[in-house]
C-alpha cells in the first residue's frame, strides 16, 4: 500500500484572489504530488513500508531524512489544505474563538503572533497554532517538520498550519510574505479548525 495525493475539495481557483490558481495548480499538483512520489520510494522495501503517515511522522527523528521531509510534506500539505475554504475566513467562534480570546487577548492579537511566527520563521517552514497541555499556543517549524514530531522544539496537536515556503505565495506575492500571511486569513477554513480543537481538548 503506497501513499496517494489526497483530491482537493474545492476547484483550484476557488481561493482567488487571495491564493491564485497557478499556485494552487503547482503547489497540490507539483509539489505535494512530488512528496507523495518520494514518500513511496523512500520507504518501499524497507520495514517502514505499511505504516501509517501519523506513524512516520511520530518518530521523525529516527528515521532516514527523506522519510521525515517527504512524510512531513505529505502530512502538513493534506492539513493545510483542509484549514483552507472558499468564502470562508471570519472570526473563529464557540469554544475555539473562547479560547483564543482567552489565550492571546483578542482574536486581532492572535493573528499578529501568527503572523509573526510565520514572517520570522527563517527560510522555508510552517506557522501553527497548536493545543499544548490544554492549552492554545502559537509555534512554527522549519522545512517540512510538525508539531507531532518527535524532534520539534514545540510539540502538541496542530489545530491550524500554515505554508510559509515561497513556492506557497511568490507567484503572486512574490518576496512580500508578510502579505500573504495577512491575506490567508480571508480563506482559512475555522470550522475546520474549531472541530480539531474539539477533538484536541
Ligand atoms: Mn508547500
Amino acid at each position: 500500500m503506497s501513499f496517494t495525493l489526497p483530491a482537493l475539495t474545492y476547484a483550484l481557483d476557488a481561493l482567488e484572489p487571495f491564493i491564485d490558481a497557478k499556485t494552487m495548480e503547482i503547489h497540490h499538483g507539483k509539489h505535494h504530488q512530488a512528496y507523495v512520489d518520494n514518500l513511496n520510494k523512500a520507504i518501499a522495501g524497507t520495514p517502514n513500508e505499511g505504516k501509517t503517515l501519523g506513524e512516520l511522522v511520530a518518530v521523525a527523528g529516527t528515521i532516514s531524512p527523506a522519510v521525515r521531509n517527504n512524510g512531513g510534506g505529505h502530512w502538513n500539505h493534506t492539513f493545510f489544505w483542509e484549514s483552507l475554504a472558499p468564502h470562508a475566513g471570519g472570526t473563529p467562534t464557540g469554544a475555539l474563538g473562547d479560547a483564543i480570546t482567552t489565550t492571546f487577548g483578542s482574536f486581532d492579537a492572535f493573528k499578529e503572533k501568527f503572523a509573526a511566527a510565520g514572517a520570522t520563521r527563517f527560510g522555508s517552514g510552517w506557522a501553527w497554532l497548536i493545543v499544548k497541555d490544554d492549552k492554545l499556543e502559537v509555534s512554527s517549524t522549519p522545512n517540512q517538520d510538525n508539531p507531532l514530531m518527535d524532534v520539534a522544539e514545540v510539540k502538541g496537536m496542530p489545530i491550524l498550519g500554515v505554508d510559509v515556503w515561497e513556492h506557497a505565495y511568490y507567484l503572486k506575492y512574490q518576496n512580500r510574505r508578510p502579505e500573504y500571511l495577512g491575506a490567508i486569513w480571508n480563506v482559512i477554513n475555522w470550522t475546520k479548525v474549531g472541530e480539531r480543537f474539539a477533538a484536541a481538548k
